[in-house]
């Protein structure tokens, strides 16, 4: 068993078998001037901060050999699999599927889309391609994470309260014992940061926990190390 100091008590995981890494969405149409989020009106060089403690993270799960997830919201080229509802919505100065100075924004394959290259996947680690909001709708998420009998799941990436909250609820209601980890995520509003992490671990963890980056790579490299020990 490894156990995690978190909020609103401790975080136990079985086995390391058992847990994933969840990256959401840390592409430059929400990390850069000129995608997405910019043209939503978003300050967004603040999410920056949480890139050296997000890749501390995940190079912890890369030394361990541990089950990696990253997603990109994205859209096919002609927007089929986007609604209507979700081009309208905003009123930003470019919306999804306009010509930006990236490519064309929201859109798979384009530059603005790919996630930045300090955090870039690795052959082997699973990518998500999502067109909504949540990771599990309309993509493949449940059914890889059943195939690799992975029953927890820590929870980073952009933003905090859209992309983040939506993934670790649609989790939460599929069964999933998930942490929100608080120094890996983030959001255009620091307000809201601090109102979903309270959220999610209030009246008992009633959507899961919250822990630190130091407190889960403390807990999983001394299991690790005692794996190796015995
Ligand atoms: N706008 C905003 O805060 N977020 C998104 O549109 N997508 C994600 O959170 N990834």
């Amino acid at each position: 068993m490894i156990t995690i100091p978190a909020q609103p008590y401790d975080y136990e995981i079985p086995d390391l078998s058992q847990v994933a890494l969840v990256i959401i969405d840390m592409q430059r149409d929400f990390m850069e001037p000129g995608g997405f989020g910019d043209a939503l009106g978003n300050d967004v060089p603040r999410l920056q901060t949480i890139v050296p403690t997000l890749k501390a993270l995940l190079e912890g799960f890369r030394r361990l050999s541990l089950t990696i997830v990253h997603t990109l919201e994205c859209h096919q080229p002609d927007l089929s699999d986007c609604p209507p509802s979700k081009i309208k919505r905003g009123k930003g100065t470019l919306t999804i599927g306009d010509q930006g100075p990236m490519g064309r924004i929201l859109i798979k394959g384009e530059p603005g889309n790919g996630i930045i290259p300090e955090l870039a996947p690795l052959p082997g680690e699973t990518v998500i391609y999502k067109p909504g909001k949540g990771a599990f709708y309309a993509t493949p998420l449940q059914s890889i994470l059943q195939e690799k009998g992975i029953t927890h799941l820590l929870i980073t990436g952009v933003t905090t309260e859209v992309c983040v909250q939506t993934t670790m609820r649609e989790a939460n209601d599929r069964g999933y014992e998930c942490v929100m980890v608080e120094d890996a995520t983030e959001s255009y509003f620091p307000e809201f940061k601090t109102s979903t992490l309270e959220m999610v671990r209030a009246q008992g963890g009633i959507v899961g926990w919250t822990a630190s980056v130091a407190d889960i790579l403390q807990a999983l490299e001394q299991t690790a190390q005692r794996a190796i020990a015995t």
